[in-house]
């Protein structure tokens, strides 16, 4: 055996437990090893008071996002998206370009068949204008490569998104910008 071979074996009982055999070992264990994360801190663009934190998480193909944002308009419904450039420096998230499309789709609902790389599921607000979000996508990546959303730009809306109106949704001025890091 090599080193590196004994190396990764016992890299991945480690991972699996003490007790794992070395052939499930060998076969990845019952689950794969976590993908890589990213996060977004959200500030709020000028005149605005929405902040937030998204985590993402990747295993496989499956990329799980969790967090909060508050300070949104109560009992609403807010245009949510990546964007094309992980660029805040505007002031009013104009800098972070239009929605991120590297696929050159029309744009859509996160879980229609034609809809923008970015096209995130719609916040929903509560009545303290807080949202939850929490979420699996098959349809974004944080494994580097033209697709990724890792260095991106992510944009909370302050109007509902239409999914309709092209390219934007019609989703109305960007309250809160971040640019997606890796973590
Ligand atoms: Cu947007
Ligand atoms: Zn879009």
């Amino acid at each position: 055996m090599t080193p590196i071979a004994q190396t990764t074996r016992s890299r991945l009982a480690r991972l699996c437990g003490s007790g794992a055999l070395v052939a499930l070992a060998l076969a990845g264990c019952a689950s794969a090893p976590p993908g890589p994360k990213a996060m977004a801190d959200l500030q709020p663009t000028r005149g605005n008071n929405v902040t937030g934190r998204l985590n993402f998480s990747q295993n496989g193909d499956l990329v799980r996002v969790s967090g909060q944002i508050s300070g949104l308009k109560p009992n609403a419904e807010h245009g949510f998206h990546v964007h094309e450039k992980g660029d805040c420096s505007s002031g009013d998230g104009m800098s972070t370009g239009g929605h991120f499309n590297p696929g050159g789709s029309a744009h859509g609902r996160h879980d229609a068949s034609a809809h923008h790389v970015g096209d995130l599921p719609s916040l929903k607000a509560d009545a303290q204008g807080v949202a939850k979000v929490d979420f699996e996508s098959r349809g974004i990546t944080l494994v580097s490569g033209p697709q990724s959303i890792v260095g991106k730009g992510l944009i909370v809306h302050r109007d509902p998104d239409d999914y309709t109106t092209q390219p934007t949704g019609n989703a109305g001025p960007r309250v809160a910008c971040a640019v997606i890091q890796a973590s």
